[in-house]
């Protein structure tokens, strides 16, 4: 009854031609992809409206890695929802933990973003997990809950069908290090205690949990097969069109 959702994310990867070469390979197989999975890739802000051009008439949705919180104003080098919306974006990544690291971002200003994104009527993937040091110190459901709380708990009951939940454990993105279907398992169940304790039980059953970290076709069917998994936030998989609609027909 949940979503299912494989997405890719391209992150800075693909001038437009080699994107239109990755597009292409997509397209010619998308139709084999089970009809109950949603594809769907995000490149960068240069290929947005691209992508969406090319992707009108096929199942891919596109989707942007990022956005800032304002509607517009002296941000240089910002792209607002608007513009997303205006190029045919309907749903964005927020909180990957490449920007929460990289580029500073908080919960309080994730937790910005997400109303911004909201308030557009955009969908939201909210990505969050924990580090290494805290796996090994036993704190990291207690990191995901505080990620969780204070980036998007505060939404409206209403506003949980616009979002999607990605959990990726900091030391298993780009790193060939997954968690095992069993820690994935563990993780988005106890994501789901947190949902309905917050919420309620029908909101908790309701929300797709994506899992993210170095999936690949090898490990997609074990991953997916666990019950509280609704798919995989895919990174450098996504970038070969085979391994990607392997990891999609994974399921
Ligand atoms: C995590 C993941 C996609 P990868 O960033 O979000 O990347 O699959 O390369 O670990």
């Amino acid at each position: 009854m949940r979503e299912k959702i494989v997405a890719g994310n391209w992150k800075m990867n693909c001038d437009l031609a080699e994107m239109e070469e990755l597009l292409a390979g997509l397209k010619n197989k998308a139709e084999t992809i089970p009809s109950d999975v949603s594809l769907m890739v995000a490149p960068s802000f240069t290929n947005l409206y691209p992508a969406f051009q090319s992707t009108k008439e096929t199942p891919i949705t596109v989707v942007a890695q990022n956005m800032h919180q304002s509607e517009n104003g002296a941000f240089t080098g910002e792209v607002s929802p608007s513009m997303l919306k205006s190029v045919g974006v309907e749903t964005v990544i927020l909180g990957h933990s490449e920007r929460r690291a990289i580029f500073n971002e908080t919960d309080e200003l994730l937790a910005e973003k997400v109303n911004t994104a909201l308030a557009h009527g955009m969908k939201v993937i909210f990505c969050f997990g924990e580090e290494l040091k805290d796996r090994k110190e036993d704190k990291h459901f207690d990191v995901v809950k505080s990620q969780l709380q204070n980036g998007l708990f505060h939404i409206e009951d209403s506003a949980w069908s616009n979002i999607v939940l990605a959990y990726e454990p900091v030391w298993a993105i780009g790193t060939g290090e997954t968690a095992s279907p069993e820690q994935a398992q563990e993780m988005h169940a106890e994501i789901r205690k947190m949902l309905a304790s917050a919420f309620s039980q029908d909101i908790a059953d309701k929300v797709s949990i994506l899992y993210g970290g170095s999936v690949k076709p090898a490990n997609a069917k074990e991953i997916f097969a666990k019950e509280d998994v609704d798919g995989g936030l895919i990174g450098g998989a996504s970038l070969k069109a085979d391994d990607f609609l392997a990891i999609a027909n994974s399921y």
